[in-house]
């Protein structure tokens, strides 16, 4: 077992730290916000994950885990720490690892491992992170191994996952590689493949949800074309995957969270041949005015109207409302105002209210309403997330609370005929 300084507790840093711990290495979790470090110290988690709390609490209960405010001397240090995206430049901003690399140079020793899990554009662990490691004096590769291991894990499903999934490390050279597998053959149950080529294993991250993005701009695109010609686009796509080399993925109101909408930009770091990847991101940006277009054509004006929507976390069944469609959607239709401005007949297409409701955010600045509040006197609910919740609504209530009776889902999750027979027009994308 070896001594691991996790750098970084937020999504992904947090329950690793915890995943090492339960499996007896000498665990100590640093976060560079003290505000995060100190609700950890006191037995809170600050992350809204199935089973999170459970996990890190007993790790903490073993003593296997410690949270420290300063870095300390550890054989391995785990880098977890986020890469902000700058959403006008399509730039990462890479300088959390730079601050990362910067507080292990200090205590970083000979035969030290470090591995770099952030997701980054491809070259940042050879030519961002490597030079600053090495004002240590010490040589990456020779006195200290240093590699790439991307996380892989889905938001909802992380614990299970962080063991279950295949793993991919690229070391600078094959003593890195070795030495950071090793650390991985600990706790992961999922085949551990490697390259010795750092950069590949930072582009293999980035394509494989580059490839997700592609594929939900098809079923996107897919979506609105089935509408055209009055089908189900969600039947169609079924069927078309019964085909054993077919599967697309399912359309929906866009795609939210830190990784997908992100990390195709990454690949364009340090090249300009992003056609069809840049056409994929636009189409599923796109898909908040199709929405707000549906919604037009089946009310007319929006002016004076109230507007619903279920959902503003990225997903399903997680709270996190990061580059959330739904939420990108209610701020569309809130800023309508700005459009009607500059529009030449004083048209505003702004509707009078926008009302949110989701069970699983919790956000003191969002203005989120129980479900008859949000539906009650709306003229038109759209369901943006699929919520386990949202499967079984109370249609007879809704409708009962509601003033007109456009539904839009979104994520195909209603059943249409219980919906019709209570009187609602089901828009399905
Ligand atoms: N979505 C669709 N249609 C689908 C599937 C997803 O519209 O058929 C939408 C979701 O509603 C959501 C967005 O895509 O808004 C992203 O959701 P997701 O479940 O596809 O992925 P993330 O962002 O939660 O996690 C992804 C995963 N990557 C891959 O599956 C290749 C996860 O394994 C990565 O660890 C994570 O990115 C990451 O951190 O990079």
């Amino acid at each position: 077992m070896s001594t691991v300084c996790v750098h970084g507790l937020g999504y992904i840093g947090l329950p690793t730290a915890a995943m090492l711990a339960n499996y007896d290495h000498e665990v100590y979790g640093y976060d560079a916000d003290p505000k995060v470090t100190a609700q950890l110290a006191d037995g809170d988690v600050h992350i809204d994950e199935p089973g999170l709390r459970a996990f890190v609490t007993q790790a903490r209960e073993s003593g296997q885990l410690e949270i420290v405010d300063e870095v300390v001397p550890a054989a391995y240090h785990v880098i977890c720490v986020p890469t902000p995206f700058d959403e006008e430049q399509k730039e990462a901003d890479v300088s959390y690892i730079e601050s990362s690399g910067k507080g292990i140079v200090p205590v970083l020793q000979e035969g030290d491992t470090v591995i770099l899990e952030s997701t980054v554009p491809p070259g940042t662990t050879e030519n961002t992170l490597q030079p600053i490691l090495e004002e240590s004096g010490l040589n990456a590769g020779s006195d200290f191994a240093l590699a790439h291991c991307p996380e892989t894990v889905l938001p909802g499903d992380i614990i299970a996952e962080l063991q279950e999934n295949n793993r991919i490390i690229g070391g600078i050279n094959g003593d890195s590689t070795q030495a950071a597998t090793q650390l991985y053959k600990s706790f992961v149950e999922g085949e551990i493949r490697s390259t010795n080529d750092v950069t590949t294993a930072e582009f293999v991250k980035l394509i494989q949800n580059t490839y997700r993005d592609t594929n939900i701009a098809l079923a996107n695109e897919i979506a609105k074309l089935a509408a055209d010609y009055d089908i189900n686009s969600r039947e169609a796509i079924n069927l078309a995957n019964e085909h054993p080399r077919v599967d697309i993925l399912r359309p929906g109101p866009g795609v939210g969270g830190h990784c997908l909408p992100i990390d195709p930009w990454f690949l364009g770091a340090n090249s300009n041949q992003l056609d069809l990847i840049k056409t994929a991101r636009q189409v599923n940006d796109g898909m908040v005015d199709y929405i707000k277009q549906r919604l037009i054509n089946e009310l007319g004006d929006l002016r004076g109207k109230k507007i619903a929507i279920l959902g503003v976390a990225y997903k399903g069944d997680v709270g996190d409302t990061r580059m959330s469609p739904g939420l990108s959607l209610a701020q569309s239709l809130q800023q309508e105002e700005e459009t009607a401005a500059i529009a030449t007949d004083g048209g505003c297409d702004k509707p009078e209210e926008v009302a949110i409701h989701d069970p699983h955010v919790d956000d003191d600045v969002l203005n989120l309403l129980d479900l008859e509040d949000a539906t009650g006197s709306a003229d038109a609910v759209v369901i943006a997330t699929d919520h386990t919740e949202y499967e079984n609504l109370p249609v007879a209530l809704i409708a009962d609370w509601m003033s007109g009776n456009t539904i839009v889902d979104t994520k195909g999750i209603l059943s249409r005929e219980s919906w019709e027979a209570k009187g609602f027009s089901v828009q399905s994308i």
